[in-house]
Parts: C-alpha cells; structure tokens; sequence
C-alpha cells in the first residue's frame, strides 16, 4: 500500500533521528529483541522449509473445483492466474508487490480459527471441519485495489452469512473484527514495528450479512496460493482490497467499530468505509480510473466498483460519515 510515513505513530526520537537511520536500527532492534525471535530463513534453509510444507496434504483440496454461481458475472475478462499470483500486496511478507516466494514459508495446516466475544459460545474450528461443514462455491469477482489498480478473480469459498449461522452472535453485537495470524518469525514484514501488526479489518453485521461478502478458501478452481491470503481470505468487492484481509484466524464480534492497521497507521487516507467511488480522490492520487492488472488496459472505475445494486442500500442513512476511501 502506499503509505506516507508521517510517523505520528513513531517514538518521539524519531524527530531528532534521519529517517534511514531510524529505519535500520529499529529494523534491527526489533528483529534482535522481539519476541525471541529466531533467524529469519532465507536462500537453502527456507527452500528446505518450503519443500516440507509442499508435503503438508490439503484435507479439503477434493472439494475443487466447487459449482460456479452464476448469479455474479463479470464485464472483463478473469485476470490471467500466473499473473494474479506473482502481484499481490502482503505486507505480513514484505512491501512489494513481489511476495510470492516468501509468502511460501507460511505454514497453512493445521489452522485453527477462533470465533469470540458476542457471540453465544466462543469457539475454535479447524480450517478443514469449517469447509467440510459450510460446503464451497465458486464466484467470479473483480477486486479494486486503493491503489488504482484492480484485477478480477475466480474465488471459491463461502459466503460470511453461513460463519455467522455457525457463530451464533448475539443481538448487542454490532461489528465483526477480523486477525490474520502473527507470526514473525516467517513474515520478514511483521518484523517491521511501525507497522500495528496484526492486520486487523472489520465490518458492520449488516455488510458481513450481505449476500456478496464472501470468505474464500480457493482461487481459479484449486486450494488459493499463499500469496492470496490461503487458507482462508475475506472479499468484499465493492470495497477497496485493504479491506479484503487474509489468512485470517480469528472473527470476534463488538460492539466497538475495529479500527483496521491502515487506519491505525493512517486514517486521513484509510478510513472503516472504504467503498470504491470514482468520485472521491485519495487524498494522494484519483480515484476516477484504474489499470486491468495484465491487460495495460485503464477503465474508468465504477461506484462501488459496479456492486451497487447488492450494497448501495447499506449506506442510507450514514450520509454523514466518511463512507469513501
Ligand atoms: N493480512 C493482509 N491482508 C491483506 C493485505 C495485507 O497486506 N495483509 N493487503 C490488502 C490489499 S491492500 C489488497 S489490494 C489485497 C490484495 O490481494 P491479492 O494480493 O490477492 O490481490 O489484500 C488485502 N489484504
Ligand atoms: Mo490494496
């Protein structure tokens, strides 16, 4: 994502210190002191851990490719998958888009996800027992980044209605907020301390009850690559991708709106809302047109990124917040 760091966040030292410099030696404190932080793998000894994650077996991969849904139907072509899987933002990994190779030394079995706070029972499920139960589908989507770029994809997973059937949550919840795993000592990025790791996003209990937002296990007709948040990965479409978090491992329900880590980081320019509307610049750059991801095609971007007659209902009424960007 692009960020400035205006570095509100910061030690006070930070004023007095140049930037590179308060960058190196933080960078290096943290990956020394924190949290018994073993040696990052890299070069033979990371290609060995991935080799042995490669033989972990995927209990659900024989559920792909599930029936498609047709309901939802695309007005571009599905981004082509080699490139969808080597341009993604991961900053669990590192800050380019170019994190496929280190996203592979994530271990993704077992994976367990909690479910917590209003809710009628808290309780914790394996990745595989919550596919099994729930069941998959394959919808076709497009994805507009914040940063003027989107793709479309063929996704498959569930939609958030059938987690909420199982949560059970109670009447006085009125916010899902959602962790993804944290976890150091593979993600190079959540070494980085000015980062408010873990990645957090949340949603209103009506727009995780609508029918479009889905929870994704699988891309293109097969279990999803790390790269794309495996094994379990929000989409909310008509919102801009930062709010679409991944390899998540915890929902709780609130009755307090989350705050997500680009607004912790930066909330002039990455607010709760965060709905696609070409009308409304980033405080940084337009927001009227985007790149096709591997077409070197620009479009002009849609309100709601074209997902208005789902969701636009979902805003009336709140004409008084900050519903954009
Ligand atoms: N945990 C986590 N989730 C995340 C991100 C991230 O850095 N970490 N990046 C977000 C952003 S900005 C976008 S555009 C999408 C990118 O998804 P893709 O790489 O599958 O295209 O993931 C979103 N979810
Ligand atoms: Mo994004």
């Amino acid at each position: 994502m692009n960020v400035i760091r205006r570095r509100g966040w910061e030690i006070p030292e930070s004023q007095l210190t140049p930037e590179p410099l308060v960058f190196s030696r933080r960078g290096v404190l943290a990956a020394g002191a924190g949290a018994g932080a073993a040696a990052l793998l890299s070069g033979p000894a990371l290609a060995q851990r991935v080799a042995d994650l490669d033989k972990i077996p995927d209990p659900t991969a024989d559920l792909y490719p599930a029936k498609r849904n047709e309901t939802y139907t695309l007005d571009r072509p599905i981004t082509d998958e080699k490139i969808n899987d080597n341009y993604n933002n991961f900053y669990e990994f590192n800050s380019s888009k170019d994190v496929a190779r280190q996203a592979q030394a994530l271990p993704i079995r077992p994976w367990t996800i909690k479910i917590d706070g209003m809710v009628e029972k808290e309780q914790t499920v394996g990745i595989d027992d919550l596919i099994r139960k729930i069941g998959l589908e394959e919808r076709n989507y497009r994805h507009r980044c914040v940063e003027a770029w989107s793709m479309a994809i063929a996704w498959t997973g569930f939609p958030f209605s059938k987690l909420l059937a199982m949560a059970k949550p109670l009447a006085s919840a009125k916010f899902v907020r959602m962790e993804t795993f944290m976890n150091p000592s593979v993600a190079p990025g959540q070494r980085q301390p000015w980062y408010p790791w873990p990645y957090v996003e949340g949603l209103t209990m009506a727009e995780a009850a609508n029918e479009l937002t889905f929870l994704a296990t699988g891309a293109y007709g097969h279990p999803m690559s790390k790269q794309h948040g495996a094994p379990l990965r929000l989409t909310v479409p008509w919102k801009y991708g930062f709010k679409s978090i991944k390899s998540i491992v915890r929902f709780s329900f609130t009755d307090k709106r989350p705050v997500g880590l680009w607004e912790k980081l930066q909330a002039s320019e990455y607010g709760f809302w965060a709905n696609v509307n070409p009308k409304v610049p980033h405080p940084r750059w337009s927001q009227a047109s985007e790149e096709l991801i591997g077409t070197g095609e620009r479009r002009p971007t849609l309100l709601f990124n074209g997902y208005g007659e789902y969701v636009a209902d979902l805003y009336k009424g709140l004409e008084n917040e900050r519903l954009w960007a």
